[in-house]
């Protein structure tokens, strides 16, 4: 995430509103929530935020994560076991600093985590990490993923059995500087009535650690077809992507980051194009808001984050809710403070 403005008062009990949901643990701060079920048992792979006593900037330098911890849980209400570092900056050859949002996958008996950090020249790249185990530990490839870049790398498993990995995040995610998959350092954010920079994705290749196709970009559009400008920052893409699939349909998900809207779109492929539909989780405690979306035993759920347990917006916690679609696939909107 980019700019540190002050917590929002969203679901503070002192305007009356309480948080529908509580922490998932509370003995370390955890954000950005990517689950899965493996084997039947949900895995949650989230980022471990600590307090680094990094000075807040409008890169988000604040967010100064070191390590990974993977949560499990058998069912949405049963006991969450923290399995411990799972993966740490120190591990991983070519990392600075920074270790954000990850996200996980399974293949043919080995695990997959792709996480964001800043390489030594202080460039956000994306990395692999493999595992036998889906809690860990992983061991981080020696070199970032060829062609990869900014942050939020979130993978998506399709029925044929391809895997694509979406991911990009403006401001301190650093995507205004890639234009065309070329890194310009001098990249600007858009102006309001310029088109917002999209996400991107990229087919996966069997082994899971290259892409075998360029880096495509991801269009989202209004309902009008037409691209957002990036003036309709209530929803057009800022950060945390994320793809499900519900009915045969393509779900892509994200956060408008500055408006701190999770919003969706539905598309007919994992390519895209994804038509707006509406909001999933209005904003959340803290400036960030950053989620998944997965199914377990007959109902579907929305992991998410808020700041409720420090009232820091560098220290989340992770939660979980029930999200429902309605008879036309359409997401029924969470408020997460009644
Ligand atoms: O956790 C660091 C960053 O904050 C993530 O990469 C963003 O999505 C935001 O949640």
């Amino acid at each position: 995430a980019a700019l540190c403005l002050a917590v929002s008062s969203y679901g503070q009990s002192g305007n009356g509103k309480q948080p529908i949901s509580q922490p998932l643990v509370s003995h370390i701060y955890t954000a950005d929530p990517s689950a899965h079920v493996f084997k039947g048992r949900i895995y949650i792979y989230p980022s471990h935020d600590i307090d680094a006593a990094v000075k807040e900037d409008d890169d988000g330098g604040h967010f100064a994560m070191r390590d990974y911890h993977i949560l499990s849980l058998k069912k949405v209400g049963g006991k969450v076991k923290d399995h411990g570092v799972a993966l740490d900056i120190q591990d991983i050859p070519w990392a600075g600093r920074q270790l954000w949002a990850p996200d996980a996958t399974y293949k043919d008996g080995m695990y997959y985590l792709y996480f964001p950090v800043k390489d030594k020249q202080d460039v956000f790249r994306i990395g692999v990490a493999t595992s036998k185990k889906p809690q860990g530990p992983f061991k981080a490839e020696p070199e970032p993923i060829k062609g990869a870049y900014s942050i939020d790398p979130t993978v998506f498993k399709d029925d044929d059995g391809s895997f694509y990995l979406y991911f990009g995040g403006i401001w301190g995610g650093q995507l205004q500087r890639w234009n065309n998959n070329q890194y310009d350092p001098k990249g600007a954010l858009r102006k309001g009535n310029e088109t917002a920079v999209l996400p991107r994705v990229a087919k996966l290749s069997a082994d899971l650690k290259s892409f075998t196709e360029e880096v495509k970009e991801v269009k989202i559009l209004d309902k009008d077809g037409k691209l957002f400008l990036e003036s309709n920052n209530d929803k057009r893409f800022f950060e945390a992507a994320w793809m499900h699939k519900y009915n045969g349909k393509y779900y892509f998900s994200y956060s408008t980051g500055d408006t701190h809207n999770l919003c969706y779109a539905i598309g007919d492929n994992p390519y895209g194009p994804f038509t707006y539909q509406g909001i999933v989780l209005k904003p959340v405690q803290g400036w960030t808001n950053h989620h998944s979306i997965v199914e377990h035993q007959g109902k579907w759920y929305l992991f998410y984050h808020d700041v409720q347990l420090s009232g820091k917006t560098h220290l989340r916690n992770v939660k979980v809710t029930e999200l429902k679609y309605n008879p036309d696939g359409t997401i029924q909107t969470i408020d997460a403070y009644k």
